[in-house]
């Protein structure tokens, strides 16, 4: 998968990429960061890319001629990209996006600054517009930057086989069991007992109950889509119960 990055400030992007698990799929070529810095497209002597807002108003937008002659020259190289806008007003990424995104060629990012970008990109140039969530932050980069984490974990070779992708929190649509290692115990408090046992069965049986506790207590939104099996309905029952008590 080859990643393309438009953004003014492509320095942001070497070190997180770089490092640990994506820096490995970068080395092994299973993918392909690649930033340009916008400015390379821009005209005139000061080389703007951005520009007061028609109607008058605070702070600048983002012109559209640079962007487009970028996004037309990366489409030589990649005719079958997607170009991806990191919008406040996108819609919010999710891991079936991730998931999807995962089986494209190549992905254009198109990362904004100041306060957005001049309409008429969205119009012509791009595929797809995303938030990664309701908060502000100083731009798209880091954005792209979670996105592209996102994806690319789910590239062939990208995770080792012990953490596949498929067995992540979200898959199924719940929360993650709560994990313990050594030492048996810390500060006065202990491992739960069942985790020492032995028990496989039991083992799995009380991680799952956990996972329906955890996504009950913090991301009830989240059981309405779950997968959820016969015997998980039973636990959920019994929990939803036990804390009208
Ligand atoms: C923040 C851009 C605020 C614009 C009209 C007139 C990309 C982002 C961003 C940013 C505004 C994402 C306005 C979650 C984010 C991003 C920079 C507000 C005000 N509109 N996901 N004035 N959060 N943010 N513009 O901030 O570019 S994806």
């Amino acid at each position: 998968m080859i990643f393309d990055v438009l953004t003014l400030f492509p320095g942001m992007f070497d070190s997180p990429l770089r490092e640990s698990i994506l820096g490995r799929a970068i080395v092994q070529q299973l993918l392909q960061v690649r930033t340009h810095n916008l400015r390379d497209w821009a005209e005139g002597k000061h080389l703007s890319t951005d520009d007061a807002p028609y109607g008058g108003g605070d702070g600048m937008v983002m012109k559209p001629e640079p962007i487009a002659r970028a996004v037309a020259e990366l489409k030589e190289k990649t005719p079958d990209a997607k170009v991806l806008l990191m919008t406040p007003q996108g819609v919010p990424f999710k891991q079936h996006h991730a998931k999807k995104l995962a089986n494209e060629l190549g992905l254009i990012f198109l990362c904004g600054r100041y306060e957005g970008f001049d309409e008429r990109v969205r119009e012509t140039l791009v595929d797809a517009e995303f938030s990664i969530g309701d908060f502000v932050l100083t731009g798209g980069e880091l954005p792209a930057m979670v996105m592209i984490d996102a994806i690319s974990r789910h590239l062939p070779g990208v995770l080792g086989s012990s953490d596949s992708a498929e067995i992540d929190s979200f898959s199924d649509g719940l929360l993650e069991y709560p994990q313990y290692t050594r030492p048996a115990v810390f500060n006065g408090m202990a491992v739960p007992k069942i985790l020492l046992s032995g028990d496989h069965g039991k083992v799995a049986a009380w991680r799952r109950e956990q996972q329906l506790l955890r996504t009950l207590q913090r991301r009830p939104e989240l059981l309405e889509r779950a997968q959820l099996s016969d015997s998980d309905r039973k636990v959920l029952d019994r929990l939803r119960n036990d804390k009208e008590k």
